[in-house]
């Protein structure tokens, strides 16, 4: 029995050493093996022994090896620890990684684009307006100079609910309204949806964004218009891009105009450019000073105020101010497309 107690206490100093040496997880196993495999394990070797002591000599032995057995099993448990916390630590937690950002969703490409063209009216103190999308053929025709079956109506391929009802062409109808409730000075913009009978091509959609614009006062001028429309444009795309005004015509507005800008890919450097066909311009504004029919059909009176207004599509300037060759791709939501374009 002595013999046996010696043997024991010397199994558990080559166990500590053996611990001691341990230095990762594979060296751990082998001496987890060698003392608790079920086979050959000095333990099960030391069990075996049992049957050569005296019978009442069994008790204490067998409850002295399952001592060294709970130490061992303990110990062995605590190194494993020791091993499993930094390995797996180093392998999904790398601190010196920056921080993951959760993607929070941002807004649409064509709302971040209207709210820069909000910013730039509100800073020359516009207010903006809105108003219904389904409009009658009043208000999206006839209050602004389009007589019934006038052809001009054909240039807005209307999309009609009813023969009075219709989904509106522009956002000129709002207006109409405002100018209807409130009387000069008028400052306004009105961004929204709009309709027309169109079919889908890289630059056509029967939906899509547009923002016109109006300001009603004493002494308005086409000067008025141009050193706004300038400074508009300068703002949104860059300082010294050139703007030419052109000879135009629209049924609400005496004399009208078109804005063209240089065309933002070529500079009019490439006669191949596909965005303006070699024009090197791109138009991007219709625009004059209010007919003075329109001015009357709202009350306001042609011989005291003036005004001038203008209108242009949101998605089409986007895609020239991001290079976008396809309108089609701000209604597809694609994530890869949409995430490009952040608060700045
Ligand atoms: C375009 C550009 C334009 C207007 C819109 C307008 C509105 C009122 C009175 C007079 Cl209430 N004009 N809006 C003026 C000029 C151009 O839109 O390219 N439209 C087809």
């Amino acid at each position: 029995m002595k013999d046996f107690k010696a043997k024991i206490e010397e199994q558990k100093r080559k166990f500590d050493r053996a611990l001691a040496r341990v230095k990762d997880k594979k060296s751990l196993e082998l001496v987890r093996n060698l003392y608790l495999s079920r086979k050959r394990g000095h333990l099960r070797l030391l069990f075996d022994e049992l049957k050569n002591l005296k019978p009442e000599e069994k008790p204490e032995a067998g409850q002295i090896i399952n001592r060294l057995k709970s130490y061992i099993q303990e110990k062995l448990e605590s190194r494993k620890r020791e091993f499993a916390v930094p390995e797996r630590a180093l392998r999904e937690f790398d601190l010196t990684l920056p921080g993951r950002k959760e993607y929070l969703g941002s807004p649409h490409p064509i709302v971040l684009f209207q709210q820069e063209i909000e910013n730039i009216f509100i800073s020359m103190g516009y207010f903006i307006e809105d108003g219904p999308e389904i409009e009658t053929d009043y208000y999206n025709f006839e209050a602004l100079n389009f007589p019934p079956y006038h052809p001009a109506r054909d240039d807005w391929d209307t999309l009609y609910i009813t023969d009075d009802l219709l989904l509106r062409t522009h956002t000129s109808p709002v207006q109409i309204r405002a100018m209807e409730k409130q009387k000069p000075p008028i400052r306004i913009i009105i961004p929204g949806k709009v309709y027309r009978r169109e079919s889908p091509d890289p630059t056509h959609l029967p939906m899509f964004y547009q923002v016109e614009g109006l300001a009603v006062d004493e002494d308005i001028t086409f000067a008025h218009l141009k050193g706004t429309l300038e400074h508009f444009l300068k703002t949104l795309f860059y300082e010294k891009i050139k703007i030419r005004f052109r000879p135009s015509f629209f049924p609400f507005t005496e004399p009208s105009a078109e804005v063209d800008i240089e065309c933002t890919v070529c500079e009019g450097k490439n006669e191949e450019c596909r965005v303006c066909r070699g024009s090197g311009w791109i138009e991007i504004l219709g625009a004059g000073m209010v007919d003075p029919q329109v001015l009357k059909n709202v009350n306001i009176d042609p011989e005291k105020y003036s005004g001038f207004a203008f209108g242009l599509g949101i998605d089409r300037t986007a895609m020239f101010a991001y290079q976008i060759p396809d309108m089609r791709f701000f209604y597809e939501n694609d994530l890869r497309f949409i995430r490009q374009f952040t608060l700045k």
